[in-house]
């Protein structure tokens, strides 16, 4: 049966008239009414576990533009909370965790199956969502992939290179891939009980996959993601998965038959003329307007955004950015975009 939801029809490869349009980090700091909830609940960490207030900045893009899609509001970084780790955000720089280097810090965290008691307001914020979003917007999950978690369980931070990631890769394998399971397992139950919450697309961000150079590429980003996919489609065959390594340049090409994702979400580093012609034939593909684009805007904002749609024109497309909106963007300019890719219908022939 025909799904009536563009972005659905989309990930089960079909070429849509226009390209359904959803943005990374679409509920956040450029919007007032999220700054305005985000102030009534405190700090962030606060707003992501009152699963009221979480559904209402996840709705609010959704009622200012009328997205596609709706992604829960929520962080990759509640997982290694919920698995015991120290989690809290300073004011202007960043998250802060405790670190898991040594073996002993490996065993004190919790095991994958016992996340879900401090994930249940989480699954509320879905269960909230699928009753009040129109019923032609789509409700996506997520989680972070193992690798890009645990370069921030293992710095206590963000980091510009992933550089202690890296370095507990060569001085403790044991730590490391013990800690790359306990993420994994941890995330596929997670993502199950997303499903089970409602959730009707699911979407794994590599955002670091882009430092793993050579077989650590294979090893760490895309093994950890198929494993991931592998394990969904076996209990949810119906629920599209969306991956995003990012950074993954020209080894994008095939990933969807390597990793068994319904879509491979794109980056800005690559050309739409290029995916087209060595992602998009293996599947639907997301992506991938520049968001320097949302602070600038302009005409050099709708020639970028034609030229993305015509170049992904000839098979099943998502519009999004290659990467999160910033604080700094214009509002104004979201809707620009929106206005440009929904007046694109038509610009080729339709299917
Ligand atoms: O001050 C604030 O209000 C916090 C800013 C913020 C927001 C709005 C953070 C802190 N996280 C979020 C929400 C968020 N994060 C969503 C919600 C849904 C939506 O997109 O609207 C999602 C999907 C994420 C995912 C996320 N968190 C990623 C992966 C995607 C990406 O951007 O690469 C990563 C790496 C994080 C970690 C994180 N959380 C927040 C920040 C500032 C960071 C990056 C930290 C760093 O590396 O310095």
């Amino acid at each position: 049966m025909k799904s009536q939801k563009t972005i659905l029809r989309a990930l089960a490869g079909e070429k849509t008239e226009t390209p359904p349009i959803w943005m990374m980090r679409q509920a956040g700091r450029y919007l007032p009414e999220y700054r305005a909830t985000r102030a009534q609940a405190g700090d962030f960490l606060s707003l992501c576990y009152n699963s009221e207030l979480a559904a209402e900045v996840t709705l609010q893009p959704i009622r200012r533009y009328g997205f596609d899609a709706a992604i829960m509001f929520a962080d990759i970084l509640l997982l290694p909370q919920a698995l015991g780790a120290d989690v809290w955000f300073v004011g202007g720089e960043g998250p802060r965790l405790s670190t898991t280097t040594t073996p002993q810090e490996l065993q004190a965290l919790k095991p994958a199956g016992d996340v879900h008691d401090h994930l249940a307001p989480i699954y509320e914020t879905l269960k909230i969502l699928t009753r009040e979003l129109p019923r032609e917007t789509t409700l996506i999950g997520f989680a972070g992939a193992p690798w890009t978690v645990a370069t921030y369980m293992i710095a206590g931070r963000g980091t510009p290179d992933q550089g202690p990631a890296h370095a507990l890769k060569y001085e403790n394998i044991e730590v490391f891939e013990g800690l790359m399971d306990l993420i994994t397992e941890a995330t596929i139950g997670y993502l199950l009980a997303q499903i089970e919450a409602g959730a009707e697309v699911i979407k794994i961000f590599d955002s670091w996959a882009g430092s793993l150079a050579g077989d650590d590429f294979e090893r760490y980003s895309i093994a950890p993601l198929r494993r991931i996919t592998a394990a969904l489609k076996a209990a949810h065959p119906d629920v599209p998965v969306i991956v995003f390594p990012r950074g993954a340049g020209e080894r994008y090409a095939g990933l969807h038959a390597v990793i068994g994702a319904n879509c491979i979400a794109l980056d800005d580093g690559v050309s739409a003329e290029w995916a087209a012609a060595h992602v998009q034939n293996g599947g639907c593909v997301q992506g991938n307007l520049a968001s320097s684009h949302m602070v600038s805007g302009g005409d050099a904002l709708v020639r970028e955004t034609r030229r993305i749609v015509d170049a992904l024109y000839d098979g099943p497309h998502i519009f999004n950015l290659g990467h999160g909106i910033t604080p700094d963007a214009d509002p104004r300019n979201v809707q620009l975009m929106i206005d440009t890719v929904r007046a694109s219908k038509g610009q080729s022939d339709a299917p």
